[in-house]
């Protein structure tokens, strides 16, 4: 799309989702550095979200996490976030911080432990009915650290199980997006280690069920923007968890370690359709050394970046050149669009959309940064880290 307004157009009707977890302090399972000013509750991390949706006014989404975002009445904490001009999002599972799920959850070898994570999930869909979010997202650390430690199909088999019957308990408008990750915490085989498992899943299971890319969840060297542009043309891509990695999952901010990476799946997503609704554009990051809100904002716009990028790429130029056979002519149309300075042209969208071109001048212009360390004392940490 070489069509300046219908980017623009496009750029002020992208969402992305933010999550509660990034708000709250979080670290490596070395340390986690106690920030000051950080949210006690979920409300006060929703009252953070507001901040970054007022700046970046793309931003009014926001994912929960269940436990660490438990409340006794969701329905009222949904409320907070419509007061706030935000909805709730993604309600993430957490069927990994319990002793009882040391050997899997979901694909434990005892049906009682799969039970109760079973029991989880499905509370979770009843958390997603109370807060009218649409998506429930699932990663689950099952796997194994030994060869021979369990049956690798077996595993493949009660997963499968599982799915289906949190999946017949969806609503019509509620989705599951499934989410695949290499490694870690098992070292030896994990149960849904990639896209492939998590699509042959998704596909088992029927259209309310989809694949969720994070970014972070790859081998080095893994060419994502392919994977996103094969899920999106079975119609299977439900979203991304949006973060950087330079080694494993280092959950740093988008767009930081490789913009040229996340400009590639950009324009994978924009020439499968992608861009709309029906692709879920989160965060999945901590920030565990420099301040939170301020990186979240900066997110936000390493997104909008790359999608600009993206959708200034002149896609009949680039077709001629592909149907002749002109590779240098094709790479160049992609590294023009990729190599243009778009800040002028996001700085426009925002002054069109009533904001501040500087987003984060804006943010440290509204003296919330200062308010949060005087009012707040005593913040939570997020559940990560040691
Ligand atoms: C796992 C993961 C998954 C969790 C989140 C906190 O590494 O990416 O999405 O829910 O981190
Ligand atoms: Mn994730
Ligand atoms: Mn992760």
């Amino acid at each position: 799309m070489s069509d300046l307004s219908a980017a623009k157009a496009a750029l002020k009707s992208q969402r992305i989702e933010t999550p509660s977890w990034a708000y709250a302090n979080s670290g490596t399972r070395f340390k986690v550095f106690a920030q000051k000013g950080v949210p006690r509750t979920p409300q006060e991390k929703l009252d953070d979200a507001a901040r970054v949706q007022e700046v970046t006014g793309v931003a009014p989404v926001v994912a929960l996490h269940i436990p660490w975002d438990r409340v006794d009445d969701y329905a009222a904490l949904a409320r907070h976030a419509e007061d706030l001009g935000l909805r709730v999002g993604a309600i993430n599972s957490n069927v990994f911080q319990d002793d009882d799920y040391r050997l899997g959850s979901v694909t434990n070898p005892d049906p009682a432990v799969r039970r109760k994570a079973v029991d989880h999930l499905l509370e979770c869909v009843d958390i997603m009915d109370a807060t009218g979010s649409r998506d429930l997202k699932l990663w689950f650390s099952d796997g194994t650290n030994y060869p021979g430690q369990d049956d690798i199909v077996a595993r493949q088999d009660r997963l499968a199980e599982a799915l289906a019957e949190v999946y017949a308990r969806l609503g019509d408008d509620q989705r599951m997006l499934l989410e695949y990750k290499l490694f870690e915490p098992a070292f030896y085989a994990t149960d849904v280690p990639d896209w492939g498992t998590a699509y042959a899943h998704c596909r088992a299971l029927g259209p309310k069920a989809q694949v969720v890319v994070d970014t972070g969840h790859h081998a080095p060297g893994t060419n994502i923007e392919f994977i996103v542009a094969v899920l999106l043309r079975e119609g299977k891509l439900g979203g991304f968890d949006f973060n950087s990695r330079f080694y494993a999952d280092d959950d740093l901010m988008v767009g930081a370690a490789d913009p040229f990476q996340l400009f590639r799946i950009m324009f994978e997503v924009i020439r499968g359709g992608g861009l709309g609704p029906d692709t879920a554009f989160m965060l999945d990051q901590c920030h565990n050394i420099e301040p939170k809100i301020p990186a979240i904002i900066r997110s936000v716009m390493n997104v909008q970046e790359a999608t600009a990028k993206a959708l200034l790429v002149d896609v009949p130029a680039l077709r001629e050149a592909q149907r002749t056979g002109d590779v240098l002519g094709a790479n160049a149309v992609l590294m023009d669009a990729y190599n243009t300075d778009v800040r002028p042209l996001l700085a426009e969208v925002r002054e069109e959309m009533g904001l501040d071109p500087d987003p984060i001048a804006a943010y440290r212009r509204s003296g919330w940064a200062e308010r949060i360390v005087a009012e707040r004392v005593g913040g939570t940490q997020a559940g990560w880290g040691a």
